[in-house]
């Protein structure tokens, strides 16, 4: 295990004067985010916040939040990242298998965690109060390579969402395997509008204060106001999932982004030939890149030299990590399907408290993504839409598994299947296929889902059936549940 400096106070020694953080209505420094932090150090060990402790954070992107995850991490505890978008009971149970000692929330977010009594829960607008008059802690944490620095639920096929543990050293190699990759350019400023609780947003918080590069943060994402940002606000790179960017795209129009924009990284799912070819029409720098909350970000991106000769292809992998296609145990040839797998510092040490999933994920370093795709014969990697296990809507990973053991809840659902189809908005959005015992309405179904997955996972449409595919063994069988839906049944 070796230290590393904090890396805030790090670069707020050696960059104190560059420009951290740009949001609507402020601006600071690494000197005066340094600053900052250390009255909310100051304020969280008041409020008992001690090395190693799980602190859940569930906020919305704004200073607040940057500052919160950075005292976290000042105090060497664990920054738990909640989507806010879930529902009470899906939060409740993150909080519990977690094992959270304090959750830090927006005021707008409490009602959501409210009947969680195990935890204290601190209200942004009350840190704000107190943090006038508290003493900034002046003695924050090294961080050493191999410690948790913070925690990402993320479902699975079957199951529970399980806690992806993100090392120090994952978001180091992380950062440092984009920047050899991508370039860092003294003038580079990221724009921000992905969630801060995802590993698409963190990682550009993480590559900000690494590289000594100014980030642009939204806190939420409106398509105008990132074309502007990008057209007045002098953005270099920017990240975002397929839907973004097709807005952004057809709210540009006629519109011309300036030169000093040098990379869309575009990810978190498949994107379309069509749009990168519409991009590369236009002029437009977009960059495919493959990762995912296991790798700490990027595994595969695009090299610039070859988003013209290579379009549609993730690419090749970052300096860091390498990759593999396996199939029944063995390594595919060139453009031969298989599994993907991946290896490199930045993946994940494992599941929080789930050694069968950790081992079974992770094996001989190399991580099992259950993502298909091949590598051509240059070794780039194309990524197949090929899962029937996973639905990935507008960037948020819904898995059928999770929607049909809700829909099975039901007394009166008696057999449901959840496949994803194509949605112009998203990407993809869940469909349901159910057997009843007896009538229920959709606005029935629909009041019972709200209260039990978040609204990307409630289904758009619901079939009733008489009887689901199965094969002999009982298993679902989705895939033949999709043909159905293509071949437009309904
Ligand atoms: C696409 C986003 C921005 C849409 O949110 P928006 O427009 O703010 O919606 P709201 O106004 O909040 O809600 C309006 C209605 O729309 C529903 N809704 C919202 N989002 C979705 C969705 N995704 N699917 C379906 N419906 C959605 C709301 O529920 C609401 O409906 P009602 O009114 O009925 O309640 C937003 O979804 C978003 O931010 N998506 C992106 C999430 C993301 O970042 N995903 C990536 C996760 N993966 C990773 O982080 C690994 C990959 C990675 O690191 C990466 C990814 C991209 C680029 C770079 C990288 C990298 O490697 O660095
Ligand atoms: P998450 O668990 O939210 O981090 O999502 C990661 C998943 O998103 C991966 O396992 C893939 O299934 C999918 N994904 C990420 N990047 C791409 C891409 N470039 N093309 C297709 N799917 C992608
Ligand atoms: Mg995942
Ligand atoms: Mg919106
Ligand atoms: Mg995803």
């Amino acid at each position: 295990d070796q230290l590393m400096p904090n890396w805030l106070r790090q670069r707020a020694e050696l960059t104190p004067d560059r420009l951290a953080v740009i949001t609507e209505n402020e601006q600071v420094t690494f000197k005066q985010l340094y600053i900052n932090v250390q009255k909310r150090v100051g304020l969280l060990s008041l409020y008992g916040v001690e090395k190693g402790q799980h602190i859940a954070i569930l906020m919305k992107n704004s200073m607040d939040m940057i500052e919160t995850i950075h005292a976290v991490l000042s105090l060497g505890a664990v920054a738990v990242m909640l989507n806010t978008r879930l529902t009470n009971q899906e939060l409740m149970w993150q909080l519990l298998d977690v094992e959270a000692f304090h959750v830090i929330c927006h005021d707008e977010f409490k009602h959501k965690i409210q009947d969680v009594h195990h935890v204290k829960i601190i209200v942004g607008e009350e840190v704000n109060q107190e943090l006038t008059h508290t003493t900034p802690k002046l003695h924050e944490v090294d961080y050493s390579t191999n410690q948790v620095a913070t925690i990402m639920y993320t479902s699975g096929t079957t199951g529970h969402p399980k806690g992806v543990l993100q090392t120090f050293e994952n978001h180091w190699s992380s950062a440092v395997g984009s920047a050899l990759n991508l370039g860092l350019q003294s003038n580079d400023r990221w724009l921000l509008a992905v969630p801060l609780f995802h590993i698409s947003g963190l990682s550009i918080l993480i590559r900000s204060v690494i590289y000594g590069m100014g980030i642009v943060l939204h806190e939420r994402f409106d398509a105008s106001k990132m074309n502007q940002a990008i057209i007045h606000n002098n953005v270099t790179i920017v990240s975002v999932v397929t839907t973004m960017l097709k807005q952004m795209l057809d709210n540009l129009d006629k519109q011309q982004y300036p030169s000093t924009l040098r990379c869309i990284l575009a990810g978190g799912g498949p994107v379309p030939k069509s749009i990168l070819e519409d991009c590369q029409s236009r002029n437009i720098p977009v960059y495919q890149t493959y990762g995912m909350t296991e790798t700490a970000s990027q595994v595969v991106t695009l090299t610039p030299e070859h988003s013209m000769s290579k379009i549609g292809s993730a690419g090749k992998p970052l300096f860091p990590c390498q990759i593999k296609i396996v199939k029944d145990g063995k390594e595919c040839s060139p453009n031969e399907e298989g599994e993907i797998l991946v290896k490199g510092p930045n993946i994940t040490k494992g599941y929080w408290k789930r050694e069968e999933a950790t081992n079974k994920a992770i094996q001989d370093g190399w991580l099992h993504t259950g993502d298909q795709g091949y590598k051509d014969d240059e070794g780039f990697l194309f990524v197949l839409d090929r899962r029937s296990d996973l639905i990935i809507s507008g960037g948020e990973n819904v898995y059928p598994a999770e929607i049909e053991a809700v829909l099975l809840s039901h007394p009166k659902i008696k057999d449901a299947g959840v496949v994803g189809v194509e949605d112009n908005k998203w990407g993809q959005s869940p469909h349901a296929f159910i057997v009843t015992r007896e009538d229920i309405s959709i606005f029935e179904l629909e009041q019972f889902c709200k209260s039990r997955l978040a609204s990307y996972k409630i289904p758009k449409n619901f079939s009733f059936l008489d009887e689901l595919p199965r094969n002999a063994a009982n298993k679902l069988l989705r895939r033949e549940l999709k043909g159905r839906m293509n071949k437009g049944m309904k």
